[in-house]
């Protein structure tokens, strides 16, 4: 049996924080005391090999529900393998991820699953689960999500962007769903009228309008709205639950507000890049601003406090990343000339726990809310709770010691994502995880890379522990 005792730590979770040291055996939390009660000094004195926490927070590893390794999109690949996007996710304090698994039109759900369980399977320094993207909803499609629920794969997104690749109309839709309220699936959505876009790019090309500044003014917050309405809507209809991804505007956060103010079950993550950058990013001269192309795209700054409000609210319950690096040179300049060809994406996974840390110290959330934002309750919407974020007694020991009073800087020069930009350069934030542990293993202390690749395992999901 291994025995590792975490000491001096506060343990934050969702629902507390605790003076306590954690008892860690064989991979799992085998129990906490509070510290110099009985328990606490008999393990002291037990010879366990012992972390000293002293001075840190002891919080459960990050859970990140939305994150793009290796996808192919727009002619290349976003340019993180999972072994460089998981490995990148533990510096950052994320021990736990989401990837999709996409369906390609003509073919199965499970080609699908089974191509991105390849592409994980060996290669994750960090656990990993799959949702299914549904590209082309028929008869068999929905049948195979019955079955893909019952493994483990509890979870579909949906699109209602890009006509011709991913796009699903509303009958799909609405019979994707009518499947889901039956077999417990929640759906996820991209809520963005991609029909109507194409047409808004169309005209602005035409103008002449092809930096990358455009792709903000052609992807209108209404059509973001419109879409979450109509989503939500269809969601009803079929008497299904929804989590729209990656909400950014103001006026799609008020489609969520009135539709969980009429008690249904309807939920919105958003994700780093709308609460810290902006389409002024987008604006920035030199193409520099393909670097900040992603769908939803970047708002506005007025609508950053709609966003910190929904997440005290809890309209906004989840923090993801939707991580999809693509690299500035031989990547996003497939675009230039043509912002329609930039391939849209960022890359966020290392630095998520840490800007939302940054949001505790500059007084957006509390502390427990950065937990329950980025671990306790994507793990719950996911189907990973307990097992996965948060800090109790048998659940896995994915623990980050996390100085909250580290100050560093994010920068390309010294991030560990595969890609050649930060969207976050020359950022200052306090925090950052010191030492991290995936089941119990450490994969990252003091700057120094302990894990490997094919350490990380394959996590089943129960259905959305959010739902009666
Ligand atoms: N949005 C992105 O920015 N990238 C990948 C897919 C998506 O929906
Ligand atoms: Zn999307
Ligand atoms: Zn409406
Ligand atoms: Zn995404």
């Amino acid at each position: 049996m291994t025995r590792t005792l975490i000491s001096g730590g506060l343990v934050v979770t969702a629902a507390e924080e605790l003076e306590a040291e954690v008892l860690v055996e064989d991979g799992k939390v085998a129990a906490l005391a509070l510290r110099g009660s009985e328990p606490a000094r008999t393990w002291a004195g037990s010879g366990a090999e012992t972390i000293d926490a002293t001075g840190h927070y002891v919080i459960p590893g990050g859970v990140d529900g939305h994150t793009h390794m290796e996808m192919p999109f727009g002619g290349t690949y976003s340019a993180d393998t999972f072994e460089t996007g998981t490995r990148a996710a533990a510096w950052g304090g994320t021990t736990t991820i989401v990837d999709f698994a996409i369906q390609r039109p003509g073919e199965s759900v499970r080609s699908g699953v089974e191509a991105w369980m390849a592409k994980a399977d060996d290669n994750c320094a960090i656990d990993y689960a799959f949702h299914a993207i549904l590209s082309d909803v028929n008869d068999s499609s929905l049948k195979e999500m019955d079955v893909l629920v019952d493994e483990g794969i509890t979870s579909f997104k949906l699109f209602m962007a890009y006509p011709g690749v991913f796009y699903s109309d509303d009958g799909q839709i609405l019979r994707a769903m009518q499947r889901g309220a039956a077999n417990g699936a929640l759906t996820m959505m991209h809520a963005e009228n991609g029909i109507a876009i194409d047409v808004l790019v169309e005209q602005a090309l035409a103008e002449g309008k092809t930096d990358p500044r455009y792709h903000g003014e052609v992807r209108k917050a209404l059509l973001e709205s419109e879409a979450t309405h109509r989503a939500i809507q269809l969601a009803r209809v079929a008497g299904a639950p929804l989590y729209v991804v990656h909400v950014s505007a103001t006026e799609a956060v008020e489609e969520l507000a009135r539709a969980r103010g009429k008690g249904l079950n309807v939920f919105g993550e958003t994700c780093p890049q709308y609460l810290f950058l902006s389409t002024d990013n987008l604006a920035e001269p030199d193409f520099e601003g393909a670097k900040y192309v992603c769908s939803t795209p970047l708002r506005p700054k007025e609508h950053q406090a709609q966003l910190w409000k929904a997440l005290r609210t809890n309209d906004l319950s989840v923090v993801s990343t939707d991580h999809c690096p693509f690299c500035f040179v031989g990547q996003k300049d497939m675009g230039a000339g043509d912002f329609s060809k930039i391939p849209n994406g960022m890359p966020g996974v290392e630095h998520r726990m840490d800007l939302l840390h940054q949001a505790v110290v500059e007084g957006h959330i509390s502390r427990r809310r950065w937990i329950e934002l980025a671990c306790a309750t994507p793990a719950r919407m996911f189907g990973m709770y307990p097992k996965k974020g948060t800090v109790a007694p048998g659940t896995d020991a994915d623990l980050v010691i996390y100085d909250p009073d580290a100050e560093q800087t994010i920068s390309a020069r010294t991030h560990h994502m595969n890609v050649d930009y930060s969207a976050y350069e020359g950022k200052r934030v306090t925090g950052r995880a010191r030492t991290v542990l995936s089941r119990g293993r450490v994969v990252v202390d003091r700057g120094s890379y302990l894990g490997s690749a094919g350490d990380g395992r394959y996590v089943p999901r129960s259905t959305c522990q959010y739902l009666v």
